[in-house]
Protein backbone atom coordinates (compact mmCIF):
# COMPACT_ATOMS: atom_id res chain seq x y z
CA UNK A 1 0.00 0.00 0.00
CA UNK A 2 1.09 3.17 -1.11
CA UNK A 3 1.45 5.86 1.17
CA UNK A 4 1.31 9.46 0.27
CA UNK A 5 3.47 11.83 2.29
CA UNK A 6 1.85 14.31 3.99
CA UNK A 7 2.44 17.79 2.87
CA UNK A 8 4.80 19.26 5.23
CA UNK A 9 3.20 21.96 7.47
CA UNK A 10 3.10 25.33 6.62
CA UNK A 11 5.14 26.91 9.72
CA UNK A 12 2.38 28.96 11.82
CA UNK A 13 2.86 32.75 11.24
CA UNK A 14 4.03 34.11 14.74
CA UNK A 15 1.54 36.24 16.78
CA UNK A 16 1.74 37.39 20.05
CA UNK A 17 -1.81 38.31 20.25
CA UNK A 18 -2.67 35.44 22.64
CA UNK A 19 0.44 36.37 25.21
CA UNK A 20 -1.30 40.25 24.90
CA UNK A 21 -4.55 38.63 25.83
CA UNK A 22 -2.75 36.50 28.37
CA UNK A 23 -1.15 39.62 30.20
CA UNK A 24 -4.08 41.93 29.87
CA UNK A 25 -6.35 39.66 31.83
CA UNK A 26 -3.45 39.19 34.64
CA UNK A 27 -3.50 42.87 34.73
CA UNK A 28 -6.74 42.95 35.49
CA UNK A 29 -6.67 40.05 38.00
CA UNK A 30 -3.86 41.43 39.65
CA UNK A 31 -6.00 45.11 39.43
CA UNK A 32 -9.09 43.51 40.30
CA UNK A 33 -8.03 41.62 43.23
CA UNK A 34 -5.72 45.00 44.65
CA UNK A 35 -9.31 46.82 44.21
CA UNK A 36 -10.73 44.37 46.37
CA UNK A 37 -8.81 44.09 48.84
CA UNK A 38 -8.59 47.78 49.63
CA UNK A 39 -12.11 48.19 49.88
CA UNK A 40 -12.23 45.68 52.04
CA UNK A 41 -13.16 47.59 55.73
CA UNK A 42 -10.48 46.32 58.52
CA UNK A 43 -11.89 43.58 60.89
CA UNK A 44 -13.08 44.82 64.18
CA UNK A 45 -10.94 43.34 66.72
CA UNK A 46 -13.09 41.78 69.27
CA UNK A 47 -12.36 41.60 73.02
CA UNK A 48 -15.17 39.13 73.46
CA UNK A 49 -16.62 36.33 71.16
CA UNK A 50 -20.38 35.96 71.60
CA UNK A 51 -20.39 32.20 70.24
CA UNK A 52 -23.75 30.07 69.90
CA UNK A 53 -25.29 27.11 68.10
CA UNK A 54 -27.30 28.93 65.44
CA UNK A 55 -30.49 27.88 68.33
CA UNK A 56 -29.96 28.48 72.14
CA UNK A 57 -32.57 26.16 73.51
CA UNK A 58 -33.75 27.64 77.02
CA UNK A 59 -34.83 24.09 77.98
CA UNK A 60 -32.00 22.75 79.51
CA UNK A 61 -29.86 25.92 78.73
CA UNK A 62 -27.81 25.66 76.44
CA UNK A 63 -24.18 25.56 77.01
CA UNK A 64 -23.46 25.83 73.78
CA UNK A 65 -24.49 29.94 73.17
CA UNK A 66 -21.83 31.90 75.68
CA UNK A 67 -19.19 34.85 76.11
CA UNK A 68 -15.71 33.99 75.35
CA UNK A 69 -14.05 34.53 77.42
CA UNK A 70 -16.08 34.87 80.22
CA UNK A 71 -14.19 37.26 82.36
CA UNK A 72 -11.81 40.30 80.22
CA UNK A 73 -10.14 42.68 82.15
CA UNK A 74 -10.48 46.47 80.74
CA UNK A 75 -8.32 49.42 81.15
CA UNK A 76 -10.79 52.75 82.55
CA UNK A 77 -10.32 55.17 80.21
CA UNK A 78 -8.42 53.03 77.92
CA UNK A 79 -9.78 51.34 74.27
CA UNK A 80 -13.04 50.31 74.37
CA UNK A 81 -14.20 46.24 75.06
CA UNK A 82 -15.90 44.74 72.11
CA UNK A 83 -17.91 42.28 71.86
CA UNK A 84 -18.53 40.47 68.62
CA UNK A 85 -21.82 38.38 67.83
CA UNK A 86 -19.87 35.04 65.75
CA UNK A 87 -23.21 33.28 66.69
CA UNK A 88 -26.46 33.02 64.29
CA UNK A 89 -28.98 34.49 66.84
CA UNK A 90 -29.24 37.63 68.29
CA UNK A 91 -28.19 38.21 71.50
CA UNK A 92 -27.52 41.26 74.15
CA UNK A 93 -25.09 42.22 76.45
CA UNK A 94 -27.07 43.51 79.69
CA UNK A 95 -25.49 44.54 82.98
CA UNK A 96 -26.96 43.25 85.64
CA UNK A 97 -28.00 46.03 88.07
CA UNK A 98 -28.35 43.95 90.97
CA UNK A 99 -24.64 42.98 90.92
CA UNK A 100 -23.52 46.14 89.89
CA UNK A 101 -25.39 48.63 92.20
CA UNK A 102 -24.80 52.45 90.57
CA UNK A 103 -22.45 51.57 87.56
CA UNK A 104 -23.33 52.28 84.41
CA UNK A 105 -26.19 49.98 82.56
CA UNK A 106 -25.46 48.80 79.49
CA UNK A 107 -28.12 47.15 77.73
CA UNK A 108 -27.60 46.41 73.86
CA UNK A 109 -28.52 44.17 71.09
CA UNK A 110 -25.62 42.66 69.70
CA UNK A 111 -27.08 41.74 66.07
CA UNK A 112 -26.09 37.63 65.01
CA UNK A 113 -23.40 36.86 62.34
CA UNK A 114 -20.52 39.59 63.12
CA UNK A 115 -22.67 42.37 64.97
CA UNK A 116 -20.17 44.05 67.38
CA UNK A 117 -21.09 46.40 70.31
CA UNK A 118 -18.51 47.89 72.32
CA UNK A 119 -18.30 50.06 75.21
CA UNK A 120 -15.97 52.27 77.20
CA UNK A 121 -15.20 51.66 80.86
CA UNK A 122 -14.80 55.31 82.68
CA UNK A 123 -15.21 53.81 86.43
CA UNK A 124 -13.07 51.24 87.94
CA UNK A 125 -15.57 48.30 88.90
CA UNK A 126 -16.83 44.81 88.12
CA UNK A 127 -19.45 44.78 85.85
CA UNK A 128 -21.12 41.44 85.76
CA UNK A 129 -23.68 40.99 82.57
CA UNK A 130 -25.50 38.61 80.74
CA UNK A 131 -27.56 37.13 77.77
CA UNK A 132 -31.08 39.16 78.49
CA UNK A 133 -32.64 36.60 75.78
CA UNK A 134 -30.55 33.94 76.62
CA UNK A 135 -29.58 34.52 80.92
CA UNK A 136 -27.54 31.56 81.32
CA UNK A 137 -24.91 33.26 79.17
CA UNK A 138 -22.87 35.05 81.60
CA UNK A 139 -19.95 37.53 81.40
CA UNK A 140 -17.58 39.75 83.66
CA UNK A 141 -15.52 42.98 83.02
CA UNK A 142 -13.57 44.09 85.15
CA UNK A 143 -12.22 47.35 84.72
CA UNK A 144 -9.19 48.79 86.37
CU1 LIG B 1 -28.03 35.33 73.97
Amino acid sequence: METTPKPAEAPKPKSNTWKLIAIVVVILIVVGVAAYILTITPATTANIIIQDDNACGATPPDTACLFNPASFNATVNGSAVVWKNNGGVLHTVTTNATLDGSLPTINSNVGQNGGTYSYAFTAAGTYHYYCSIHPWMKGVVIAK
